[in-house]
């Protein structure tokens, strides 16, 4: 198996660079493992950085319990974040360079301390230097968004862009904020950040965990995307999206072409 890692990774690799669906990997190796997975999405952040892309973090995935049943798993998944992937906030997303974007509300720490492995609640608070609102731009490079645990997570969890607003103290109580998405002024889903784990702090501590499984740290300067707080929205070009976080404010962007 592990022979064909390189060729499953380029093959995701081209559909993202490309926005063109591919085909789930289980489906010609249906034997694909998690750890196969983690290491066919570290190969492609690898050509990223090969490309000049710089690393800034990492993102949750299934972090709800909606997503973690529509999937058939109890465990997260993790992603990692580069700096091409961070949208300049209030600005416009060029929806060609997509498959089928869809966008969800989520809660983005910045890590101040190193931080990783086996860690308490209160250890993960201690290392966040601040909080803010988010929203990320999810992209499943295959068909239909359709996928199996492996391939998602291969697939960089499908991870493709992040909004990110204006930060607040590490102190401000980020446990259950009411969150509104809006289209074009209307609301398409209304949430808590209580749907991330229960509390989004639980995320970081699961991001602790699994990086440092991978041999990595969470470090400071360090992006956090703790996870969606709502279903994701599938993106449409002339949309306006805005999300109101209760206490930290907003977050927009309009889609174009
Ligand atoms: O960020 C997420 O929770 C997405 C993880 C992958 C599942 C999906 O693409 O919906
Ligand atoms: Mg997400």
């Amino acid at each position: 198996m592990s022979a064909n890692l390189s060729v499953l990774a380029a093959t995701l690799d081209e559909a993202a660079r490309t926005a063109t669906e591919a085909t789930q990997l289980i489906e010609t190796h249906p034997d694909l493992t998690i750890e196969d997975a983690y290491a066919i999405q570290l190969l492609n952040v690898q050509r990223r950085w090969a490309r000049g892309e710089r690393r800034v973090g990492y993102k949750m995935g299934l972090t709800s319990r909606a997503k973690m049943q529509q999937v058939g798993v109890s465990e997260v998944i993790w992603g990692r974040l580069t700096d091409a992937m961070r949208l300049e906030e209030g600005g416009t997303l060029s929806l060609g360079r997509y498959v089928h974007a869809r966008v969800e509300p989520e809660i983005a720490y910045i890590i101040g301390k190193p931080l990783s492995g086996e860690v308490s609640a209160a250890e993960a608070l201690a290392a966040v230097e601040a909080v803010a609102p988010a929203m990320e731009i999810i992209d499943s490079r295959y068909k239909n968004f359709k996928f199996s645990l492996p391939d998602v997570i291969a697939d960089n969890s499908s991870s493709s862009g992040f909004y990110v607003g204006a930060w607040s103290k590490p102190d401000t109580d980020v446990s259950n904020l009411g969150i509104v998405m809006e289209v074009n002024g209307r609301a398409v889903q209304v949430g808590s950040s209580a749907a991330i784990l229960g509390n989004p702090v639980r995320s970081l501590v699961s991001a602790a965990r699994l990086v440092g499984r991978a041999g990595e740290s969470l470090m400071p300067g360090d992006i956090v995307l703790a996870g969606g707080a709502t279903a994701a929205h599938s993106l449409s070009v002339g949309e306006h999206i805005r999300t109101v976080f209760q206490t930290l404010g907003a977050v927009s962007f309009t889609v174009g072409a």
